[in-house]
């Protein structure tokens, strides 16, 4: 049996399989088809593979050295689906981005200063940019430090993610304020497509559990209709077999923040929020006439609340809306590094 090799990291709140892209096939069917049986879909526990059975811990990492003068590497990001054999490169992640410049100095693609080190990212999900900073004492990545992040135990060595500007808009519809299958929505893309719902027009108040919401049947109805509505008005197409647009409930924070949320991705609950689907909330209820107007959602620096606690970021507009720019603190970590063997 033929094995491959193969790094599982933990990036943000989300865990992965990394691969270099010329360890996979250079097609994309024979490529999709193998990561399929790495991670052991279709099956709802995923058993006979690497596969954490939810869409969070189904994710693979494809990284190469970059053609791109501007970047050192390459970040394709495809998310596996659990229950059908499907592979979507339609979304990208912010949370195994935060794997991404360790993976690329553990494999030798970038060399490591001592001390710090920047990598230049360009995420091939969406052609923008990023840029992860993260410690290498004596010339190694070290994943050991004192950071926190909301919904992983214990401290980790920080990332820093900055999103420079970019030349897309903000609102995909042209709108701050758009009524789609009955709902009033605002729908945002600032590297992530998400449709933002107050929850309180859908029947919950946006504090429920992740279960307690995949539980309400009504509540999964509804959302699926505002998707494939949101969707087409974003000029996303056929969504059908796509992770885009999540779906974003809003309701007024409660613990300090700006706001909580729920966010679908899009059918499961995220236990916490992705990092670029932060960064659309976040720029979203900046926007002026968006349907969150009454939280009042101000300033640079904005506290994302989720159900595991919470996401901040740093965010600036310009006019237009664009976004000047983003950033966030992630923490990621080597969980294994050897040769995965898919199933026949
Ligand atoms: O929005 C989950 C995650 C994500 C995506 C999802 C992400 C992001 O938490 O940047 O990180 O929305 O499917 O990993």
């Amino acid at each position: 049996m033929t094995g491959l090799r193969c790094m599982l990291m933990r990036g943000g709140t989300s865990k992965g399989a990394y691969f270099l892209a010329d360890d996979l096939p250079a097609d994309p069917a024979a490529r999709d088809d193998l990561l399929l049986r790495v991670m052991g879909s279709p099956d709802p526990r995923q058993i006979d593979g690497l596969g954490g059975a939810h869409p969070l811990t189904s994710k693979v990492a494809v990284v190469a050295r970059s053609t791109d003068p501007e970047a050192d590497v390459d970040y394709l990001f495809l998310q596996v689906a659990v229950e059908s054999p499907e592979v979507a490169d339609q979304q990208n992640c912010g949370n195994l981005l935060a794997g991404v410049g360790p993976f690329a100095v553990e494999r030798g693609l970038v060399p490591a200063a001592d001390g710090r080190t920047s990598v230049r990212i360009r995420m091939l999900n969406t052609g923008e940019p990023a840029v992860a900073t993260f410690p290498t004492p004596g010339g190694a990545v070290s994943y050991d430090g004192s950071t926190e992040i909301s919904g992983v135990p214990g401290t980790a060595a920080a990332v820093v993610i900055e999103f420079p500007g970019s030349a897309s808009p903000l609102l995909p519809t042209g709108h701050a304020r758009d009524k789609v299958a009955g709902a009033e929505v605002t729908c945002v893309d600032n590297g992530m497509p998400v449709v933002l719902i107050r929850a309180a027009d859908l029947g919950v108040t946006g504090y429920e559990s992740p279960a307690e919401l995949e539980a309400d049947q009504a509540l999964a109805a509804r959302l699926h209709e505002i998707r494939f509505a949101a969707a087409e008005l974003m000029g996303l197409g056929d969504v059908s077999r796509t992770s885009v647009p999540k779906l974003t409930l809003i309701a007024p924070a409660r613990d300090g923040g700006a706001v909580c949320t729920r966010t679908f991705i899009p059918v499961r609950c995220h236990t916490a929020i992705g990092v670029l689907g932060a960064a659309s909330v976040a720029a979203g209820l900046l926007i002026p006439g968006n349907i969150g107007e009454d939280l009042h959602v101000r300033g640079e620096r904005i506290r994302i609340e989720h159900p595991t606690g919470f996401l901040d970021l740093e965010i600036a507009l310009d006019e237009g809306p664009y976004a000047a720019r983003t950033a966030v603190v992630r923490t990621a970590r080597k969980i294994f590094d050897g040769t995965v063997f898919p199933r026949p």
